[in-house]
């Protein structure tokens, strides 16, 4: 077939353009494989074990199908004549059953094998950390070895090496807890308590997710894990235990007064002082997180004016309302209270 010059011109811009396609997606691919929501990064022992099987079954599955490729050509092009049905029979019983049940068969082994390991529960030493996935946030609670309660939001710290239990509920909907670096992930059913244990073997800090939708802020419903060593973990869950330290300046102290007469307080509690709703997120110590909103914004005083400015537009759905009607300077005295909030 002859091919007029501007069907030539179309196949080779066709061409140019899937090639283009074809590296595209490669990059995209190769992206996941890093970053802090990465699975072949392991930071965890559950992680590596996890990861471990994954590149063995790659492995195992590139070199079944670069056989069967390269006997499909032999088929095709080498010796195309001798190939009837009765004499591949061989070919069909040991291809078709024989191998594939022996390889299946090594792979169930081997993951059964790691199944004990990496669901053995933290016992004696370990750390037993409450997370409650709520919509669209998640609500933290820590014991501290005095007996204390402290609760925090969209954050985890752990000590690096420490096994951890987490226990994990749900007030309303179905959410699911993954911090892909340090293991694999588990549902959080609402009137169950699931038990998910990993182990920290690296100090860093992580992201975690919501791996099942749960309605309209779904996707931004994140929070991270810092991963730090046994000395700075200690210290922090300590300075956490104390009640929110009195306002140094002016602004800020004008800034709890407005928190207080605009009804923060009936959704927020802050450890020593009157504000103790129980509706959103604990704020005694927010000024010292990672992030503001399930992983959304920094926590500079421009993000807490910003969140409590336009809520609804930083994360569409939330269960808050926003106070965008405030006076700048007021919201710039309730933005200089939260950050001092350490
Ligand atoms: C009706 C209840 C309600 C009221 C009133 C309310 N909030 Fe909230 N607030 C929430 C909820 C729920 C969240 C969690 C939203 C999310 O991330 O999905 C939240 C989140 C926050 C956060 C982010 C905390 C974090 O760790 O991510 C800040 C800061 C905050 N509120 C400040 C305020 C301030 C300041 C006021 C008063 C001007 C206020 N809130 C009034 C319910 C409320
Ligand atoms: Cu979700």
């Amino acid at each position: 077939m002859l091919h007029s010059p501007r069907s030539v011109h179309l196949i080779a811009h066709v061409r140019r353009g899937a090639g283009l396609g074809l590296v595209a997606v490669g990059i995209l691919w190769l992206a996941g494989c890093e970053g802090p929501l990465s699975t072949l990064e392991p930071a965890g022992r559950g992680a590596a074990q996890i990861a471990e099987l994954f590149w063995w079954m790659t492995g195992g599955a590139a070199l079944v199908w670069l056989s069967v490729v390269g006997l499909a050509v032999y088929a095709i092009r080498v010796s195309p004549e001798a190939h009837s049905v009765r004499k591949a029979k061989w070919l069909i019983i040991g291809g078709g059953a024989v191998f594939p049940t022996i390889v299946l068969s090594g792979y169930l082994v081997y993951g059964l094998a790691l199944m004990p390991a990496l669901l053995a529960p933290a016992g004696e030493g370990g750390l037993q950390i409450e997370v409650s996935g709520e919509q669209w946030w998640w609500r933290v609670r820590y014991i501290t070895p005095e007996g204390e309660t402290v609760e925090l939001a969209n954050e985890v710290r752990l000590p690096v090496g420490r096994r951890v239990d987490f226990l994990l509920s749900s007030p309303d909907v179905i959410h699911s807890f993954w911090i892909p670096s340090l293991g694999g992930k588990l549902d959080m059913i609402p009137g169950r308590v699931n038990r998910l244990t990993l182990e920290p073997t690296k100090v860093g800090t992580y992201r975690g997710a919501c791996a099942e939708y749960c309605g309209t802020a779904h996707a931004l419903m994140q929070f991270y894990a810092v991963v730090e060593e046994e000395d700075a973990f200690a210290a922090w869950l300590t300075r956490q235990a104390k009640p929110a330290a009195p306002p140094t300046s002016a602004l800020a102290a004008r800034g709890q007064r407005l928190f207080l007469s605009n009804g923060c307080g009936a959704c927020h509690t802050v450890r020593g002082t009157e504000a103790d709703g129980v509706v959103g997120p604990d704020l005694t110590h927010v000024g010292s997180r990672v992030s503001l909103g399930g992983g959304l914004l920094p926590t500079e005083p421009e993000d807490f004016l910003r969140w409590v400015a336009h809520t609804e537009a930083v994360k569409p759905g939330v269960h808050m309302p926003a106070f965008g009607m405030l006076p700048d300077e007021e919201l710039r005295a309730l933005a200089a209270y939260l950050s001092e909030l350490e």
